[in-house]
Formats: structure tokens, C-alpha cells, sequence
């Protein structure tokens, strides 16, 4: 079950996480590592013991994955707002949000933009169309390595990415990805992250004629900001008071058999959560 994985990980992070500073200015309390495999076929991952906005999950992975766009305007056209505090401004200055300081500058043709991250990655090597190509050719190819991480364009990004590699297989009919992820919020963004990645692997399941399998997940520096932990707490005790909520149904248009054809509108209308239920919202502070 996700919620016991992830639960059984944010008490670890409490019981044995040293406290550390970085570059934020908000300690972490952090792990030096984690694994864990969630079985798709089985169960949906989304969290119960808090409520997860799937529809701007699922909205920030297609800008990445199918609109492969830095451009943070295409995400506020469709109300969300989570990469508002590192979108580069007309100057091409970051701007810390706090005390109106420069955090970095940038090449103005970079405005609006997170510069040269995630989906300007994916669009500048054609991670996708070389992803589809493969399952559709080659279902023994053991070469089917996507990395966000590009050396030479981690300078110009704003944020270099922190889900930053997936390796796919095929096995008995089967979709599996191995994730890893460089730095993981464990309150905010490992929820949407592992979200997002089960809809992304159900997508390419379906447009490529497989079934979504196995996740791997495999994180480097796990860690929670010191002024998230109550909330973590809260969400322990609301597990141990309820662990069982069933997970959701995910419903994924079955007629959409193109990857860049699933609804990107604000409505996301090909993807839908069926059933779900939760134990309401937990507000957690977003370190910049
Ligand atoms: N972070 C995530 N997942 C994401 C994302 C960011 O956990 O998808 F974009 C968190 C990890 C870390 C911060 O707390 O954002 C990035 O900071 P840094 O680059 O210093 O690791």
C-alpha cells in the first residue's frame, strides 16, 4: 500500500534524519537515501491519509512530458501555480520571493521560463518520440534510458531537475519504470511525483499496446523542512487512526491511443480518479 510505504518513510526520516542546513535557508531533516516498488497493475498510487491534487499532477507531468515547454505561463493559463516562485522574469532575473534579492541572473530570452530543465530537456533530445519508438520496435531493448540531467544545461536552469531519470522495460507484457529522483521534498513533492509517474506509465502503456506494470522508486537525499513537520505528524497519527482506505480507480480514456493526443486542458477530461477517498488537505510550506 502507498500510504504504508510512504508513512513507514516519513517515520524514518523523523526517527533517524539528521538535521542539516541548505541552500534554501530552511533546514531539512534528511535521509541519505530510500527505495521502494509500487505495483501499478494493483493499485493506483495516490495518497489517502491527505488529499492530492491529481489534475495539477497530472497537468505539470504533460508540460513536461507531451507540451515538453519550460514556459511557465502554459501551467498558469491552467490555474496552477506551483513553479510560479522560480519562473525567470522580464530582466531574466530569479527573484527571491522573500526579500525581492536576485538569486541568480539569466539570459532575458529566458523570461517566463524555468530556463533549461525538464521539459526543454525532453523536447531538445526527443526523449519521448525515441521512448515511443522503442516499445513500439524493440520490446527486448535494454537501451531505454530517459535523463533529465544534461550537463551542459544545468548552468541556465533556474532548477535543475530533481525527478531527473526513468528506465523503462518490458516484461511479459508488462511497462515497468525505474525512477530516481536527486532530491526529494517528502511532504510536497514526492506525493505528485510518484503520482504523476503512474499516470505518465499508464499513458505510454496505452499508446504503446502494454499494460502499466512496476515502479521502482529510487530517491537520493530524502528529506522534510523543519517547518513541515507537524503536518508530517498529523499525517502519521490520521494513518494510525484509519491505515485501510482503499486507493482510487484511475480511469484512463481508452480511445486515446496517441501520447500527444490525452486532454491538456485545464479540465484534463481524458483522466479520471474514481471514488477517491481521503482524509482531507494538509497545508505544507514550499521552501524556494
Ligand atoms: N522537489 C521535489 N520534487 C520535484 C521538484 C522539486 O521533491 O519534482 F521539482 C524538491 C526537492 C528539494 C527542492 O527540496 O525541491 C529542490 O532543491 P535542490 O535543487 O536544492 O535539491
Amino acid at each position: 500500500r502507498w500510504d504504508k510505504i510512504y508513512c513507514e518513510l516519513c517515520q524514518t526520516i523523523l526517527d533517524e534524519g539528521i538535521e542539516v542546513k541548505n541552500r534554501t535557508g530552511i533546514n531539512t531533516v534528511k535521509i541519505p537515501s530510500a527505495h521502494f516498488q509500487l505495483d501499478v497493475d494493483k493499485e493506483f498510487p495516490i495518497l489517502t491519509t491527505k488529499q492530492l491534487f491529481i489534475r495539477q499532477a497530472i497537468l505539470e507531468m504533460l508540460w513536461i512530458y507531451q507540451a515538453q515547454s519550460n514556459d511557465v505561463r502554459w501551467l498558469q493559463e491552467r490555474n496552477v501555480f506551483i513553479w510560479d516562485k522560480w519562473e525567470i522574469d522580464e530582466n531574466g532575473d530569479w527573484i527571491d520571493e522573500k526579500t525581492g534579492k536576485v538569486l541568480k541572473h539569466f539570459d532575458p530570452s529566458y523570461a517566463h521560463t524555468i530556463g533549461t530543465a525538464y521539459g526543454f530537456i525532453v523536447k531538445k533530445y526527443h526523449l519521448i518520440d525515441k521512448l515511443i519508438d522503442s516499445l513500439k520496435n524493440d520490446r527486448n531493448d535494454r537501451r531505454r534510458v530517459i535523463s533529465l540531467w544534461q550537463d551542459e544545461y544545468l548552468d541556465t536552469a533556474v532548477l535543475p531537475s530533481c525527478v531527473w531519470s526513468s528506465e523503462w522495460d518490458v516484461t511479459d507484457g508488462y511497462l515497468n519504470i525505474w525512477v530516481h529522483q536527486r532530491s526529494c521534498d517528502v511532504p510536497l513533492g514526492l506525493p505528485f511525483n510518484v503520482t504523476q509517474y503512474a499516470v505518465l506509465l499508464k499513458m505510454i502503456a496505452q499508446v504503446t499496446g502494454l499494460k502499466a506494470g512496476k515502479i521502482d522508486w529510487s530517491i537520493k537525499d530524502a528529506h522534510i523542512y523543519v517547518n513541515q513537520i507537524e503536518g508530517i505528524k498529523e499525517q502519521l497519527n490520521r494513518y494510525h487512526n484509519n491505515p485501510d482506505i482503499p486507493a482510487p480507480e484511475f480511469w484512463l480514456n481508452p480511445e486515446i491511443k496517441d501520447f500527444y493526443e490525452f486532454d491538456h486542458s485545464k479540465e484534463c477530461k481524458d483522466c479520471k480518479l474514481i471514488d477517491y477517498k481521503h482524509m482531507g488537505k494538509i497545508k505544507f510550506p514550499l521552501a524556494q
